[in-house]
C-alpha cells in the first residue's frame, strides 16, 4: 500500500481572546481571530481533528477527473489542504473561498508551505456570490452555520446544481436539538470538552455570548431535508461527536 501524503497543518498562537473580561460584541473573523484560529477551532469543536484528515479520505473517493473542488469558508486552509492531498488528478481545480481578508492572507501562506503539486486558487469572496460550476467535491466545514438562515437553501441548491452526478458535499455543522433535555446534555458535554481543553468558565461564557447572534445551529433533520430538497440524492451522517456533526451528501 502506498503511504498517504500529509498536508501542512496551520499552527498559530494560543487562543486567549476571551480570557479577560471584555465588552459584549458580536464575534468577527478578523485578524485577532485569524492569528489564533487553529488553536481556537481545535479546542472548541469536538471532532475537528478527526474530521480534517477524513476530508482527505472522502475527497479521494468522490473526486472526478477534469472537475472542480471547492472549499467554502476555507479559513486558514486546513480543510483545503486535506482536499488537495485527496486529489490525484492533475486536471482538477481546487478553489478555496472565504470573505475574511485576514483568513485568506494567512491561508495563502499555508498553501505555499504545503508541498502538494495541485494548484490552489483562493478567492476572498462571499460564498453566497462565488461562482460554482463543474464540481465533484465541495466542502462546507463549519461554515453554513454562519450564513444567514434565509440564504442557506439557495446556497445548497446552487451547490447541488453545480455538482456532477456522483459528486459530493461534505457539510459539517454544530447541531441544535428539538428535545430540551438532549439540548441540555449535549451543551453540557460540549462545555466539558472545552474545559478539558483548558478554557475557563469566563472564556466559555464570553465566547458563547459573542457568537450566539452570528452562528445559528439547526437540527439534523432540517439539514437532511434541505439537502434532499436542494437536489442531493442522499444525505448521511458519517461522523458525530456531541453536538457537532458531519454529513456526506451525494448527488
Ligand atoms: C476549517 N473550513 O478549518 N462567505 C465566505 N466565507 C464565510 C462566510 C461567507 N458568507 N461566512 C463565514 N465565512 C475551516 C473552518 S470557520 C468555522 C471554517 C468556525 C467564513 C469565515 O470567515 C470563517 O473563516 C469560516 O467561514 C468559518 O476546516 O470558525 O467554527
Amino acid at each position: 500500500m502506498t503511504e498517504r501524503s500529509k498536508p501542512v497543518a496551520p499552527q498559530e498562537l494560543t487562543d486567549r481572546l476571551f480570557a479577560t473580561e471584555r465588552n459584549p460584541e458580536d464575534f468577527r473573523f478578523d485578524a485577532a481571530v485569524a492569528r489564533v484560529f487553529p488553536d481556537m477551532i481545535r479546542r472548541s469543536v469536538p471532532g475537528y481533528t478527526t474530521i480534517i484528515p477524513m476530508i482527505q479520505v472522502i475527497t479521494e473517493q468522490y473526486i472526478q477527473p477534469g472537475t472542480n473542488a471547492y472549499d467554502l469558508g476555507c479559513s486558514l486552509g486546513a480543510s483545503t489542504l486535506a482536499m488537495r492531498h485527496g486529489i490525484e488528478y492533475r486536471d482538477c481545480e481546487l478553489i478555496g473561498v472565504d470573505n475574511s481578508v485576514a483568513m485568506i492572507e494567512r491561508c495563502q501562506h499555508y498553501v505555499a508551505l504545503d508541498d502538494h503539486p495541485l494548484p490552489v486558487s483562493l478567492r476572498c469572496e462571499n460564498i453566497l456570490n462565488t461562482d460554482l460550476c463543474n464540481a465533484s467535491v465541495t466542502t462546507l466545514n463549519f461554515t453554513l452555520q454562519f450564513v444567514p438562515l434565509a440564504d442557506r437553501a439557495d446556497l445548497l441548491t446552487r451547490i447541488a446544481q453545480a455538482t456532477r452526478p456522483g459528486g459530493a458535499l461534505i457539510l459539517s455543522e454544530k447541531l441544535r436539538f428539538d428535545d430540551d433535555t438532549d439540548q441540555e446534555i449535549q451543551t453540557r458535554l460540549h462545555h466539558e470538552f472545552k474545559r478539558a481543553n483548558g478554557y475557563s468558565d469566563l472564556e466559555i461564557s464570553q465566547k458563547r455570548s459573542a457568537i450566539e447572534h452570528v452562528m445559528i445551529p439547526e437540527t439534523l433533520e432540517s439539514h437532511r431535508q434541505r439537502l434532499l430538497k436542494a437536489g442531493f440524492e442522499r444525505a448521511l451522517v458519517w461522523y458525530q461527536c456531541f453536538n457537532f456533526v458531519s454529513i456526506l451528501a451525494i448527488k
